[in-house]
Formats: structure tokens, sequence, C-alpha cells
């Protein structure tokens, strides 16, 4: 595996790969070179035939304490205009086709907050502090925060929580559905989110990689066209090798042997 200065990468059970934030003197901070390393290596897992599915995850203490503050003081509207400041970081929401799984601990706030969110399954600890604090650095949320979690839970929890800069609990990410579970301690989630990675890495591929894809236009596209588009992709599942060897196998009471083609 290629070394990182900011991330740790790794592969802990077949067909699941890790990224590790690992920044840990500014609580994971997402400076610009972290997030090229961040898309570096997710592209990597991306199209590495040895991973289904990623998760990507901080330390206990912070999953991210945001965009770095220090190095965008001093930036100017001209160069974030003309450098298209941010722009890098929507690279994991069209580039990966892979699930990635956002395990939280501690800090996701702001950039970190909207990172978790551009995950596809977000899991945290009951003690994880997510918020979107931009208000108090005289800024609004700028990596998709106002739109993901005004979708995630609805228009006025959003609202309060951007207008004030206030934090939320993991308890309540879970129970405002931005968070699909809260474990109750970081080893939990840790172990979880292993859990959830190893049952659906026990699928085929191909499966796993179009129903990412026709999850994820529900959140651009009209029901209807949402409905149609789901169809098509399905109809295309009956070109795949897995949908003859898992519906064979079903009959034959027997556990499929993916070929993932
Ligand atoms: N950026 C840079 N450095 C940071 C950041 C950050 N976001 N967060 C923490 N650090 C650094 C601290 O400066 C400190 O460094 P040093 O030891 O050199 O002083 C180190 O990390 C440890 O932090 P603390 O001492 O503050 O740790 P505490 O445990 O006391 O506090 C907190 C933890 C509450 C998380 C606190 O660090 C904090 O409030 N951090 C900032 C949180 C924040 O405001 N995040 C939002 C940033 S804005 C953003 O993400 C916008 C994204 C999109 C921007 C679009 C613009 C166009």
């Amino acid at each position: 595996a290629r070394s990182y200065e900011y991330l740790l990468t790794s592969e802990p059970k077949p067909g699941v790969g890790q990224v590790t934030l690992n920044r840990p003197k500014a609580l994971n901070a997402l400076c610009t070179p972290l997030i090229h390393e961040l898309n570096q290596a997710l592209g990597e897992f991306n199209s590495s035939d040895s991973v289904s599915v990623i998760i990507l995850t901080g330390s206990e203490k912070a999953f991210a304490a945001g965009a770095d503050i220090k190095e965008m003081a001093p930036l100017t509207f001209s160069e974030a205009y003309t450098t298209s400041f941010i722009e890098s970081w929507s690279q994991l929401t069209t580039q990966i086709k892979k699930p990635i799984i956002a395990a939280v601990s501690g800090h996701a706030l702001g950039g970190g907050c909207e990172l978790a969110m551009m995950c596809d399954i977000l899991y945290c600890t009951e003690m994880a502090n997510f918020g979107q604090p931009e208000i108090k650095l005289g800024v609004i949320p700028g990596a998709g925060g106002s739109q993901r979690l005004t979708r995630a839970i609805g228009k006025s929890r959003a609202m309060e929580l951007i207008l004030t800069g206030r934090s939320l609990s993991g308890v309540d990410a879970a129970q405002w559905g931005l968070a699909a579970k809260a474990f109750p301690s970081y080893e939990a989630l840790m172990e979880g989110t292993l859990k959830t990675a190893e049952t659906i890495a026990g699928y085929s591929k191909v499966a796993i990689l179009a129903a990412k894809e026709a999850v994820n236009k529900s959140q651009d596209l009209p029901l209807r066209d949402g409905v149609e588009y789901e169809r098509r992709v399905f109809h295309s599942l009956f070109g795949s090798e897995d949908q003859k060897i898992g519906m064979k196998a079903f009959a034959e009471k027997k556990k499929p042997e993916w070929t993932h083609k």
C-alpha cells in the first residue's frame, strides 16, 4: 500500500478497504493536501479488484473538526473562485462507485460533518458531536451541508443547527435519521461498521454497485424518474452472471459463489 502523510489505509477483512484520517494534531482538519490524498486513496480502492466496500473513519476523538480554518483564513474571493476551492471534495460523491461507510466518533464539524454526509451509510457513537458551526466563523457550510443536512433531518432542524451553529449528539443524529445507527462505544462502532462492511462485501459486486447507484438517484430525481431509472438498472442485472448464480443457488438451497461478473 502507498503511504500517505494524512491517512492510513488498510484492508481489515476480505473485500473491505479502510481509510483512516490521520492528522491527530489538528483533529483531522481537512486541509487541501489531505483531501487530495483522500481522493487518491478512495480512487485506488474504487479500482481495486480486492475491495467491494470502503470504510472511512477518523480517530476516537475526531472524525474531522472541519475544513482547515488556518488555511482558509487568508483566502480571498478571487482565489476561492478561480481555484474552485472545496470543489475537489465532491470527487467522493461523483467518482466512487463502491459504497462508503462513514464511522464517526468524536467531532464531525463543518466540513467533517459534510464529509460524513457524503458517505453512503453513516454510523456513529452515541457521544459523537455533529454540527455545522460555520456561522460562528462568519461563513456558511460550503461542502453540501445546507443541502444534505436538510434532506437528512428536515428543514426546521437543519435551519436551527446551521443558524445557531450548535452541535448534535450521535444519539440525536440516529434518532433524526442523519445516522443509520449510534453505537454505545468507539469499539462497538468499529466492530459494527466492520460487520456491516463484511456483510456487503459478501454479495455480488455488480449488485452492490447497482444498489448504490439506484439509491443515490433518489436524491437527484423526481420519484417517477427515479423508479424508472431503478427498473432500467434492475433489468440490466439480468445480463450479469451473478443474477443466474444467485437465483440458481436459492432454488438449490446452496450458498451462491459470486463471480462478480
Ligand atoms: N482547522 C484547523 N485547525 C483546527 C481545526 C480546524 N477546523 N479544528 C481544530 N484544529 C486544531 C486547533 O487549532 C488545535 O491546534 P493547536 O494545538 O495548534 O492550537 C488542535 O486542532 C486541537 O484543537 P483544540 O485545542 O481546539 O481542541 P479542543 O478539544 O479544545 O476543541 C473543537 C475541539 C471543539 C473541535 C475545536 O477544535 C473547534 O471548535 N474546532 C473548529 C470547529 C469548526 O469550526 N469547524 C468548521 C470549520 S469551517 C468548515 O469546515 C467549512 C467547510 C466548507 C467551507 C467552505 C468555504 C468556501
